[in-house]
C-alpha cells in the first residue's frame, strides 16, 4: 500500500523517508531564515542579509539530485543551497554572528557559505560573478576525468549581465557537465524583471547558445527535483551544459535593507497562497504519507536544530586578533 503510495506521488526511487526528509530540510531552510531575519533586527548579525523564505523547493529539490562528489555554486542568497547540502547549521549559524567556530571562521558572513569537504564552492556577491568559474570547475572536472557535475544557482537578473552570456557561450564550446539553474523570482533587487530583462522567459536566454533547456514550476519540490534530475544526467553524460529556469518567488525583500515598496501586497499574498512548504505538506497529507505526529516530531526536530544553532552561535567566541592577517593569500 505504502509503496504503491510512494510511487503515485513521486515515482520510481523516492520512498517515504526522503519524502519526509525533503519536508524536514524546507522546514529548517524556512526556520533557520526567519530567525536569521529576527538576529538581524536584533543587531547580532551584521553586513547583508537576504533571505530565502519562499525558494525553498529549489534548493532542496535539486540538491537533491547531487551525488557526493558533485559541485554546487551559487550567489549571494546562500542559506538554503548550503543546509540542502548539509552544510553543519551550527556552524553556519555561527558564521552569521561572525565568529570563530563559523563555518568560514567568521570572515565570510551571509552571502559566501563555503564547505570544501562537501562540495559547496560558495556563496558569491558579485551578481553573475559566479557563472564563469562554474564553466572552469567543469572544465576541471572533464580535463581530470572526474565526471563531477556542478550545478550553478543564479536568479533572473543575473542573466542580464554579460557574464552570464561568455559563461553559457564556453560552456557549450567546451562542452562542460554544468547545470545552469536560474531561479525566476520575479525580481532583482526592487527592479522587476519586466523592467530589467528584454525578454520574460529566462528559458530562451540559453537558445543563442544552443543549450538545451526547461522550465519548471519552482514551488513544487518534486518537480524541481525530476527536471534537475534529467539536467544532472544529461551533463554527467558528457552531453554539455543544461540550463533550468525555475518559476519561484521570494516572500521577504531583497536583503533586510529592503523595505519593498516596489511590489502589489496583492501579488505577495498570490504568491503566499503557493507556499511550497504547506503545497508539500497537504501533498504528503493527501497522499497519506504524513501523519499529525510525523508532522509534529518534523516541527519539533527543525524548531530544536535552529534553538541549538544560535545557542551554539551566541556562546562561540568571537575570531581572535592574532588572526587577522590569516587566510588572506591561499598557500602555494
Ligand atoms: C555585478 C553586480 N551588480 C550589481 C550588484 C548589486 N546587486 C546585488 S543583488 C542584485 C540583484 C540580483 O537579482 P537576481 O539575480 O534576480 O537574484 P535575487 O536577488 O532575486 O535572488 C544586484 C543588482 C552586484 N552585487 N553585482
Ligand atoms: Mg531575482
Amino acid at each position: 500500500m505504502e509503496a504503491s503510495t510512494v510511487a503515485k506521488i513521486a515515482g520510481p526511487g523516492l520512498d517515504k523517508k526522503t519524502l519526509l526528509n525533503f519536508l524536514h530540510q524546507m522546514l529548517l531552510i524556512r526556520k533557520f531564515e526567519d530567525k536569521s531575519g529576527e538576529l538581524y533586527a536584533r543587531g547580532k548579525i551584521a553586513g547583508f542579509l537576504h533571505l530565502y523564505n519562499g525558494q525553498e523547493a529549489s534548493a532542496v529539490g535539486a540538491i537533491s539530485t547531487l551525488a557526493e562528489h558533485d559541485l554546487l555554486i551559487t550567489h549571494y542568497r546562500d542559506h538554503g543551497y548550503a543546509i540542502a547540502r548539509g552544510l553543519d547549521v551550527n556552524r553556519c549559524m555561527a558564521e552569521l554572528l561572525g565568529k570563530a567556530t563559523g563555518i568560514d571562521k567568521g570572515r565570510g558572513g551571509s552571502m559566501h557559505f563555503f564547505d570544501v569537504s562537501l562540495g559547496m564552492l560558495g556563496g558569491w556577491a558579485i551578481v553573475a560573478g559566479h557563472l564563469p568559474l562554474a564553466v572552469g570547475l567543469g572544465l576541471a572536472s572533464n580535463y581530470l576525468g572526474k565526471q563531477q557535475v556542478v550545478l550553478c544557482f543564479f536568479g533572473d537578473g543575473a542573466t542580464n549581465n554579460g557574464y552570464f552570456h561568455e559563461a553559457l557561450n564556453m560552456a557549450k564550446l567546451w562542452k562542460v557537465p554544468v547545470v545552469f539553474l536560474c531561479e525566476n523570482n520575479l525580481y532583482g533587487m526592487g527592479t522587476a524583471v519586466d523592467r530589467a530583462s528584454a525578454v520574460m522567459e529566462m528559458v530562451r536566454k540559453a537558445a543563442p547558445y544552443g543549450i538545451p533547456a526547461q522550465r519548471v514550476d519552482g514551488m513544487d519540490v518534486l518537480a524541481v527535483r525530476e527536471a534537475t534530475s534529467k539536467a544532472v544526467d544529461h551533463a554527467r553524460r558528457g552531453d554539455g551544459p543544461f540550463f533550468l529556469e525555475v518559476l519561484t518567488y521570494r516572500f521577504r525583500g531583497h536583503s533586510m535593507a529592503d523595505p519593498i515598496l516596489y511590489r502589489d501586497k496583492a501579488e505577495v499574498e498570490e504568491w503566499k497562497q503557493r507556499d511550497p512548504i504547506v503545497i508539500f505538506r497537504q501533498r504528503l497529507e493527501k497522499e497519506s504519507l504524513l501523519s499529525p505526529q510525523e508532522l509534529e516530531q518534523i516541527e519539533r526536530e527543525t524548531d530544536e536544530l535552529v534553538v541549538e544553532a544560535v545557542r551554539f552561535a551566541e556562546e562561540s567566541p568571537d575570531p581572535p586578533l592574532t588572526d587577522l592577517y590569516e587566510d588572506i593569500y591561499a598557500n602555494p
